[in-house]
């Protein structure tokens, strides 16, 4: 017969065990915090610690496995307040650098277990040792000022449209357009990537092309956003591709693509900017009450490193609000050990008459993106990248938008059709 292991010091590792409000997290651990809500077949202190049981390493029932070591690794459930439950995690349980890891231990199978009816991660607080163990935007807010030289403004971007169908030349053609009448950022939609009506090799050979053109027109510089979402290895042949091309970003999917998907972009260190695309976040983040927050997806967008990132627009068509959009800024650019600031994304309905709210909000560091904005204005996509840049220049000029338009063409027509 086995002889049984030594069981936990305090004697069992039921899921109530990992609970001690008393417990004071040292620097090293990785905290978070989260919402937990019971179905009534447990207590919320019970829910909490399967929660930390289960993201480290407790089970369902007492094992014969556990060593004394193993003790010192388990989570501790160390605040209750209302549902907000916040946990701590030894560093050991992760491996440092593999973002894959970690969320499948905090936002792993705690998701699915039964008598907790809802669990939304909210926020995770790295320690230096984990955060600083990922590289961090390459470039942040600074470098893509500097490949821009716009030190100052918000910069304006849009998103080619129709967002499917468009032949190469004519998706050349429409982004050059947008860059002569004014966006520094033209970049791909999320869902474009090699469809047999635009290929991806052709398309970044002609867009770059009209990239220089519209560069050497106004004197501006001028970046493309080239979409490589797709499987690894073909993701970074298609980053390299546009790199011997004389590119200088991408854009991914960082949600569809995974974590690795996106870690093995950054870490293949082209030196290329990267812009991060959220799309499918709101499967995760839209229900307050369940899900990962965008606040924890930007967090961790940072430390794998873009240098961009959609954050929402408190304005337009997504659904967050101001705060919540505030939350995933400040994620993106408060003092964290060092690692560089991702320049947020403001994008999803926006035209020239919101221009003013968006700086008043975001303040200069954004990208300001309008897709429909710029490309569905009455007389065209220069028309509509001009009136985005006019709208801004009224902001920097203190003077209001109808002021500006009356000696602003394209800005009145703008104002007049999206009002
Ligand atoms: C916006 C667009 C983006 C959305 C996604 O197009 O194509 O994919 O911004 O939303 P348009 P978010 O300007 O025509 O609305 O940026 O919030 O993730
Ligand atoms: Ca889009």
């Amino acid at each position: 017969m086995k002889v049984r292991a030594p069981k936990l010091a305090r004697g069992s590792m039921k899921y109530i065990d990992f609970v001690n409000q008393g417990y004071e997290p040292g620097s090293g651990d990785l905290i978070c915090e989260f919402l937990v809500e019971t179905d009534g077949t447990m207590s919320l202190e019970e829910a909490a610690g399967a929660v930390a049981a289960e993201s480290s390493v407790g089970t369902w029932t007492e094992l014969t496995t556990v060593r004394a070591y193993v003790e010192k690794l388990h989570a501790t459930v160390f605040e209750i307040s209302g549902n907000r439950v916040k946990i701590a995690y030894p560093p050991e349980l992760f491996e440092p650098g593999n973002m894959a890891n970690i969320m499948s231990s905090v936002a792993g199978n705690v998701f699915g277990l039964k008598g907790i009816s809802n669990l939304r991660l909210d926020e995770i607080h790295y320690p230096k040792d984990i955060a600083t163990s990922f590289p961090g935007p390459a470039f942040g807010i600074e470098g893509v000022r500097r490949i821009l030289k716009v030190p100052k403004r918000p910069l304006v971007g849009t998103i080619i449209k129709p967002k499917l169908g468009l032949v190469t030349k004519d998706h050349a053609e429409v982004a050059y357009e947008a860059w002569a009448g004014g966006c520094d950022i033209v970049k791909d939609d999320e869902n474009l990537s090699s469809q047999s009506f635009n290929k991806f090799e052709e398309r970044v050979k002609q867009t770059l092309r009209a990239r220089d053109k519209a560069e050497k027109e106004t004197g501006e510089r001028k970046v493309y956003l080239v979409n490589v979402t797709a499987e690894s290895r073909e993701m970074i042949r298609r980053a390299k591709l546009v790199k011997e091309n004389g590119g200088e970003y991408v854009m991914i999917d960082i949600i569809t693509c995974g974590n690795s998907g996106f870690q093995t972009l950054r870490e293949e260190d082209l030196g290329l900017a990267i812009h991060a695309h959220r799309a499918g976040h709101g499967a995760f983040t839209l229900n307050p009450k369940h899900g990962i927050s965008m606040k924890v997806i930007a967090t961790n967008t940072r430390l794998i490193g873009a240098d961009q990132l959609h954050v929402g627009t408190a304005d337009g068509k997504m659904k967050e609000g101001r705060e919540e959009v505030l939350a995933n800024v400040h994620a993106l650019k408060a003092d964290m050990y060092g690692i560089g600031q991702v320049m947020p994304v403001a994008s999803g309905g926006l035209h020239p008459g919101m221009v003013p709210d968006l700086v008043e909000i975001f303040g200069n560091d954004v990208v300001i993106q309008a897709g429909g904005g710029v490309h569905g204005h009455p007389d065209g996509s220069f028309a509509g990248a001009t009136a985005m840049r006019q709208a801004l220049q009224a902001v920097e000029e203190g003077v209001s938008l109808e002021e500006y338009a009356k000696s602003h063409e394209e800005l009145r027509k703008a104002l007049e059709y999206w009002r």
